[in-house]
């Protein structure tokens, strides 16, 4: 079953979930790497908001990062990379992404904004501390969920990874992994996978 894939994306940013995903499962892909794209009408037609990352697959869009990774692997089920729907290990990769996009992701984004991204007029230092409280609250869970398990859907590697692990490597990148052994550990694991493509720090 082969559909014609294009990625627009840029470096290291949430897009690299999506390429991992693509390389992993062995399939053929034009990759538009391509910051720029941002906010522009062209963008827009793919991605309501003009953010990176979105796809075509099969002439249809679709974005979300998330979204694409979990469709992706279940276009091709037998790469094994995720679990069939209605599975309990399926609900664990339902679960472990809300959880990493709510409870940690949205809160390092709503930090690197009123760090950096935001005009100085619309950053506020406050939030900051707070923010820093749920991501260590979160990254809490994961390492005591890894002190028993060695990826989060169970002993194989899965898209769960490539997904959760993004969000693990950004708190890295933001200094929040320090006191997190576990993590470090298994982030390594990711790191050291020959077509992982967040290796480098992301801020
Ligand atoms: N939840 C979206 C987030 C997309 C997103 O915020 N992308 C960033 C790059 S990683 C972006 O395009 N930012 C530009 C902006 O916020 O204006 C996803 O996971 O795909």
């Amino acid at each position: 079953m082969d559909r014609l894939i294009t990625l627009y994306g840029t470096g290291t940013t949430r897009s690299s979930r999506c390429r991992w995903t693509l390389l992993e499962l062995g399939l053929d892909f034009d990759y538009v790497d391509n910051g720029s794209l941002i906010g522009t009408a062209e963008l827009k037609k793919m991605q309501p908001l003009g953010k990176l990352p979105a796809i075509i697959i099969g002439g249809e869009s679709l974005f979300e990062s998330t979204a694409i990774c979990t469709y992706l692997c279940d276009l091709y089920p037998k790469k094994n990379l995720i679990a069939s729907v209605g599975s309990r290990e399926r609900a664990l990769h339902e679960q472990w992404c809300s959880f990493a996009l709510t409870e940690i992701e949205g809160y390092l984004w709503s930090s690197s904004k009123h760090k950096s991204l935001y005009p100085a007029e619309k950053r506020v230092a406050a939030v900051l501390p707070i923010n820093t409280e749920e991501i260590i609250a979160g990254l809490a869970v994961l390492e005591d969920t890894l002190n028993e398990t060695p990826y989060l859907t169970g002993s194989n590697f899965s898209v769960t990874d490539i997904i959760v692990g993004f969000t693990v490597n950004w708190a890295r990148s933001a200094g929040h992994l320090e006191t997190f052994p576990v993590l470090s550990a298994y982030l390594e694991r990711l790191h050291e996978r020959e077509l992982c493509t967040f290796k480098q720090n992301l801020i």
